[in-house]
């Protein structure tokens, strides 16, 4: 691979008189924005352990009230894309949330879709756009661009949940904003019961839902059983694995971020293929080692810990019990990738 030259074999004088008029030669930098075969990636293979982060997210409710912090919230962020760019990889936010009971995170809405998975605590709940989402382990809500949402806590010990968004994408594209509101008022109904079966949908005189996020809530319990009939259903299949769908199209639940649930197998290894997208990993319920090709280490991914891989990388699970399924909650940049045209699986 010839090299193009370098930005210092030009004259000097000429790469003034350039940049005085915002003019850049491109030759010195094309193969650094266009790599060969394999792009060039920022995001590390990188490991957020539940149990080191738990005391220091209970301590931010000790030091930080929730009236100052409005969400109170441990952002898992890269290295490789510097902490404080609070990405987890190009176009994933993460972060652990804390809401203790009594507390109250007021409404507002913003232009970044974000969902939430419950990692642990009883009694919170969130309103979504009018409908009151309770919050239990495992659940998946959804709180698109621009709809209102606020969090409460009724029971007795502290919640905490994960929030992926697509912030680091919207805020890169010069379009992330919020803005703050009033309480919502709870309206009649939920997506979770309405849409509670595959194959039946909500009519009402012959009339579908034309809403664009119909269901809010995914609650674990349903997620599971699905994963547990699909596997009793085909022993053989290699890849036990749902995708988190808008329930009256099929689509993906939300525009820019993938989300799913996968079952390992009692002892299974799952070699998962190199695809352009990066990739994020949480355990629900049990352990799994987790490779990525290129890193150095394997990570064993424990209950409630949380670890991302970069694109194009070869991804190895392996559930750690011999008896027991685990159960991986993934989120990924598929839907980004396949809008723009870019995906790939290699
Ligand atoms: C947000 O609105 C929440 O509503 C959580 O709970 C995390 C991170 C960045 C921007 C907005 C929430 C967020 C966020």
């Amino acid at each position: 691979m010839n090299d193009l030259g370098k930005l210092e074999d030009l004259p000097a004088d000429y790469v003034a008189d350039l940049r005085a008029l915002n003019l850049v030669p491109l030759w010195p930098s094309l193969r650094a924005v266009l790599p060969p075969k394999v792009p060039t990636r920022a995001t590390r293979a990188t490991h957020w352990p539940y149990a080191s982060l738990k005391p220091l997210l209970l301590k931010a409710g000790e030091l930080t009230p929730i009236e100052k912090a409005e969400r109170r919230v441990l952002v898992l962020a890269n290295p490789g894309h510097g902490l404080e760019n609070m990405k987890a990889s190009p176009a994933m936010y993460l972060g652990m949330q804390l809401l203790l009971p009594g507390e109250w995170a007021p409404s507002h809405r913003h232009t970044p879709n974000a969902v939430r998975m419950i990692v642990e605590g009883e009694g919170a709940y969130t309103t979504v756009d009018g409908e009151k989402c309770p919050m239990s382990r495992g659940d998946l809500i959804l709180t698109p661009t621009g709809l209102w949402h606020e969090h409460g806590h009724d029971g007795t010990d502290p919640v905490v949940w994960l929030d992926v968004l697509d912030l680091p994408l919207v805020y890169y594209m010069e379009a992330s904003y919020h803005i703050n509101g009033e309480r919502q008022q709870v309206k009649q109904g939920s997506g979770d019961r309405a849409w509670t079966r595959a194959g039946v949908a909500p009519t009402t005189v012959f009339t579908r839902s034309d809403k664009r996020y119909p269901m809010l809530r995914y609650p674990w319990v349903d997620t599971r059983a699905a994963l547990l009939g699909m596997a009793a259903d085909q022993p053989d299949l290699e890849c036990v694995q749902v995708t988190y769908v808008n329930p009256e199209t099929g689509d993906d639940a939300e525009n820019i971020l993938g989300f799913y649930a996968l079952m390992l197998k009692p002892g299974q290894t799952l070699k998962l293929p190199a695809r352009s997208p990066s990739c994020v990993f949480h355990a629900i319920e049990g352990r799994a080692d987790v490779t990525v090709e290129g890193a150095d280490q394997t990570f064993t991914l424990a209950e409630a810990d949380t670890c991302c891989a970069p694109g194009y990388s070869l991804v190895t699970l392996k559930n750690r019990s011999a008896d027991q399924p685990a159960f991986i909650f993934m989120a990924d940049e598929s839907p980004l990738h396949r809008k723009l045209g870019v995906y790939e699986v290699r």
